[in-house]
């Protein structure tokens, strides 16, 4: 479900918890809760203390970002806005469109971020560039 709407090609979703007396299970699913085929996942933990990560964008990729223990920022930008979202709660996920620079901060020591992806890994997807970014945005930033 909607939780908010953080710019037009990026959104914070909440999960549907399954829970009884043995206590909660989340379930994501390709077209479904994830509106996209899942090619991919993977999870970024033990984070060092103070490390920003991400500082780049996707030319295509779309991803599902869901902090599954601790937490962390994650700053989404597409060129006009930017803006910030703590993401705390297995019981959230966040959609990333594609043309979207990220980047991540404050992780809590035992931060587990697990990024579902709609393709495989390939570097030629990525924009590692602000300036790049920019231009390939379209954006009315500077
Ligand atoms: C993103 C944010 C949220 C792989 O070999 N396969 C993979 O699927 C990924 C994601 C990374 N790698 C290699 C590439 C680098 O040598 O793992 C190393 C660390 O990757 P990177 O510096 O890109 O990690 P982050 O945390 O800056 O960014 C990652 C994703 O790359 C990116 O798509 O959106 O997490």
């Amino acid at each position: 479900m909607l939780l908010e709407q953080i710019l037009p090609n990026c959104a914070l979703h909440s999960h549907q918890v399954k829970g009884d007396e043995r206590g909660s299970l989340i379930a994501l699913e390709a077209a479904r809760e994830v509106p996209f085929p899942i090619e991919r996942v993977y999870f970024v933990f033990e984070t060092r203390p103070g490390v920003e990560r991400g500082f780049h964008a996707h030319k295509s990729l779309e991803q599902w970002a869901v902090c599954v223990s601790g937490s962390c920022v994650m700053t989404m930008d597409d060129g006009r806005e930017r803006r910030s979202v703590r993401l705390d709660s297995p019981e959230r996920g966040l959609y990333i469109g594609a043309g979207i620079w990220r980047e991540m901060s404050d992780f809590s020591p035992d931060a587990v971020l697990m990024v579902i992806a709609s393709t495989r890994y390939e570097e030629a997807d990525y924009i590692r560039s602000y300036e790049e970014f920019l231009d390939f945005s379209g954006s009315t930033l500077s």
